[in-house]
């Protein structure tokens, strides 16, 4: 491996700015675009290194910072079956990225040694980038070192993250996921969509009726990209009004995690009561509904009602296909309680918690024959163990079934092609939920009205080491600083229906608290008094709490 060039290039081009605290996050390095040209370099070399690690498979770089605002930037890697980067390698990702520019090329080859990497071992990375103005210099800079060390590079431009997942279970699959182009992900998702307008038998409830009128608040990402493509394929079955299409400022007043934190609409909202309205994040891996009623109060159908769609329909599906299968949902602690409630009691699914960020959610989901996971802010999908691919594949030949049964089978089978197992990716779970509200028949406020939501809150408290927060259970106990769950038990217990749980955000210097209660006029006390706590058991600074 040419060492010299990559040392020459890493101190005359990228050298190291020395940043404290930097660490390779749930979302990968994440910070203001500037400061990131080193760390792009290095992750560069690191995605070589990790692709010869293991035997030259695909790795994925992707150039995003989601909804963090315009100046923003990050890189995240994509390991070959579309996983997040494993963890022992996020701390060598972070110990690559804070070396001196005169250690890097000692450190390289130390990894080397410590992986028992086979230098001769072949290379391959799959890079994209989302639409912000830095991420093309950036991506530059990140295929650089790659290019250096004779790895093959393939380059898709400005895509969505959940396309670059596509692409890279494509292509280390050799084709068997999915044709490993962007035309083949349109393909796919948009050929499913299509297919299942003819097999799934709309029911006319009589009472709400489907309307396939859908307006798309893009957040001014690279989704507006994709949303536009989707529009165009799919123009006979469904209109897609699209709006923050990318001509205004990115994730400004928008977004998927805009509407969700604010509980309000998007910049350029559409003023019509009552319609189906949807929001994607920056890089399109998040989805929220939404409509303003005819009071207008606005109503948010975020991931736990997504999720709540889908477990309900699939559970129907396999009941109705007569064949064994184990399903279950994976929430994190920011799933509402009614949710839960609703999963595991009315529609009798078991339930999984994990900590927050999608490869725990991911990872749990595994270990059901179908896993359903959603985080609350909208990230999430569906994952089908191979061997279940099979049996439903199998089944549709069956001639032995009954009819009812085919048409289940048939109808999960095409659920399986319309989304992007992968990672949670906003446009196929977007055409996942047309596809179940239009097979039964259902408006948005029927969906809204399966459950209702547990009034909630969530405020962010700064201290001055937010690492002194530590957690236990997926987050929902508090054990450092001690007394501190113990002064929340004590607070949530004068709170009907009350849940309270604090935790340090992995993506900024803050801690957030979360509350949850019956009634809606207590809930901002509850909030408040939690975060007080968190104030004075954690060493609290500045303001005593900041509203988000
Ligand atoms: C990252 C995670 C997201 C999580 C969020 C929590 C991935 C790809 N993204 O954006 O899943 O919800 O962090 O942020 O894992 P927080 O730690 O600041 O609350
Ligand atoms: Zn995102």
């Amino acid at each position: 491996m040419d060492y010299s060039e990559i040392d020459h290039i890493s101190r005359t081009c990228f050298p190291n700015n020395n940043l404290k605290n930097i660490q390779y996050g749930t979302a990968g390095f994440r910070m203001r675009a500037e400061l990131l040209n080193h760390v792009v370099y290095r992750m560069g070399i690191l995605s070589v290194l990790r692709s010869k690690f293991l035997n030259g498979a695909g790795i994925g770089l992707m150039i995003t910072a989601s909804h963090n605002e315009e100046p923003d930037n990050g890189i995240k890697i994509v390991d070959p079956a579309g996983e997040m980067l494993e963890s022992d390698w996020e701390e060598i990702a972070t110990m690559l990225v804070k070396v001196q520019d005169t250690e890097l090329i000692e450190t390289i080859k130390s990894i080397i040694k410590d992986k028992n990497i086979d230098e001769n071992s072949s290379a391959s990375v799959i890079i994209g980038r989302d639409s912000r103005e830095s991420s093309l210099a950036l991506s530059k800079a990140a295929i650089k070192p790659i290019e250096i060390l004779k790895a093959t590079v393939k380059d898709f431009g400005i895509i969505t993250t959940p396309q670059l997942h596509y692409l890279v279970v494509c292509i280390n699959s050799n084709g068997v996921y999915g044709v490993p182009t962007i035309d083949g992900y349109f393909d796919k998702l948009s050929n499913a969509f299509i297919k299942s307008q003819t097999i799934e038998n709309k029911i006319n409830n009589k009472k709400y009726s489907y309307t396939n009128q859908l307006y798309v608040d893009a957040a001014n990402g690279v989704g507006a990209f994709a949303a536009k493509e989707f529009k165009k394929q799919l123009n006979n079955i469904i209109t897609i009004n699209i709006f923050n299409d990318g001509a205004g400022k990115l994730n400004y007043k928008c977004g998927a995690d805009y509407v969700k934190i604010h509980q309000a609409p998007p910049l350029n909202n559409p003023s019509k009561l009552n319609i189906k309205c949807a929001s994607i994040d920056g890089d399109a891996d998040r989805l929220v509904y939404y409509y303003v009623d005819e009071n207008n109060k606005f109503n948010l159908l975020d991931g736990d009602k997504i999720a709540i769609l889908i477990v309900s329909y699939l559970k129907e599906l396999i009941e109705a296909s007569g064949l064994s299968i184990n399903l279950g949902l994976v929430q994190t602690a920011y799933a509402n309680g009614a949710s839960t409630n609703y999963v595991t009691e009315i529609l009798n699914v078991p339930v999984a918690f994990t900590e927050t960020g999608v490869k725990h959610l991911h990872h749990r989901a595994q270990q059901f024959d179908i896993g359903v996971y959603f985080e609350a802010n909208g990230h999430g999908t569906v994952i089908f163990r191979d061997e279940i691919i099979k049996m439903i594949r199998n089944s549709t030949l069956n001639k032995e079934i009954s009819n009812q049964q085919r048409e289940s089978v048939l109808k999960l089978s095409n659920l399986i092609d319309i989304i992007n197992q992968t990672v949670g990716d906003a446009l196929s779970d977007m055409l996942l939920v047309e596809t179940i509200l239009y097979a039964r028949d259902w408006d948005i406020v029927m969906w809204k009205e399966c459950y209702l939501d547990f009034p909630n809150r969530q405020l962010k408290v700064k201290v001055k080491d937010r690492n002194i927060i530590k957690t236990t259970d997926a987050e929902r106990k508090c054990i450092s600083p001690i007394g501190l769950q113990e002064k929340i038990d004590e607070i949530v217990s004068h709170y009907p229906k009350g849940r309270s749980f604090v935790r340090a955000s992995g993506t900024e210097d803050i801690v957030r608290v979360y509350a949850e209660c019956q009634d809606p006029m207590d809930v901002e006390k509850l909030a408040a008094q939690v975060s007080l706590a968190v104030y004075q058991f954690a060493g609290g600074v500045g303001e005593i709490p900041i509203a988000i």
